[in-house]
């Protein structure tokens, strides 16, 4: 099934698209010169020893563990903070807030200053199951949060492609109980699988190419599938927005 892609100037198709279903792609986006001096500083420090990084999927400070290919599996929390790694950081932070995404953030969202929440880097990585980011993180008002995933090479189909739930975000959003904690994470994973069942939403598969950045709605329902191929990585970063004018969502201070 080919996918849909707006070229950056589309303003008002994104938008529409974006609000009908709960996210949109926007093509050739990201900057080619910032994915390679990313791609080339990441290289440098992921055979180092004495790089350490958070892990968001084990929740743990780990060392790059490369399979027998030469990626790493576990996900990065929040590579942009990496202060004793400056150049890889700095690359991070430069395609994150490349002015060509923010233009389009600042249209989705209609702020025109962001605080970003978090954001991730993917090499190999494991699979992600199905979850309204609502859950974990929002603004306060809710739904005003954009999330954004970049594509950092041609992503294979069995890479463990990045897949969206389209127009799950105008139904029912699973809220936490406990703003807290995720003790009610359980139920959390069993109420979406409900949900996606009640609403007969589809899966939409995006094997991306590089540059290409998909932008999603904090209710729309999304994830990422297993690695079917070791040989393929699917290099990629995510980072999610509120706009500045708002309150983040679950702060406690907020
Ligand atoms: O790419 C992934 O595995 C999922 C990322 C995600 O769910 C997010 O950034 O909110
Ligand atoms: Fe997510």
């Amino acid at each position: 099934m080919t996918l849909t892609k707006f070229a950056a100037h589309e303003k008002e198709a994104i938008k529409n698209y974006y609000d009908t279903y709960g996210y949109v792609v926007v093509q050739n986006l990201l900057n080619y010169t910032k994915i390679q001096a990313l791609l080339a500083s990441y290289e440098k420090i992921k055979h180092s020893n004495l790089f350490i990084f958070f892990s968001q999927d084990t929740h743990l400070p780990i060392r790059p563990k490369l399979t027998p290919e030469g990626f790493i599996e576990n996900s990065m929390l929040n590579p942009a903070s990496l202060k004793l790694w400056r150049g890889f950081s700095q690359s991070v932070e430069n395609c994150l807030v490349d002015e060509n995404v923010i233009d389009v953030l600042s249209f989705l969202s209609g702020g025109s200053n962001h605080i970003m929440m978090q954001n991730m880097f993917f090499d190999k990585s494991t699979g992600t199951i199905e979850h309204q980011d609502h859950y974990y993180l929002d603004s306060n008002p809710p739904g005003k949060m954009v999330a954004v995933w970049y594509a950092l090479e041609d992503i294979h189909e069995d890479a463990g492609c990045f897949f969206v739930l389209p127009g799950s975000h105008q139904g029912k959003v699973i809220e936490r109980d406990n703003a807290s904690n995720f003790s009610d994470h359980d139920t959390f994973v069993k109420s979406i699988n409900a949900l996606i069942n009640e609403g007969g939403y589809k899966y939409r598969s995006f094997p991306l190419s590089k540059r290409d950045v998909l932008f999603w709605h904090p209710y729309t329902i999304h994830g990422a599938y297993n690695n079917c191929d070791p040989r393929f990585s699917r290099k990629s970063l995510t980072a999610h927005y509120y706009p500045a004018h708002l309150k983040p969502m679950y702060a406690t201070n907020g």
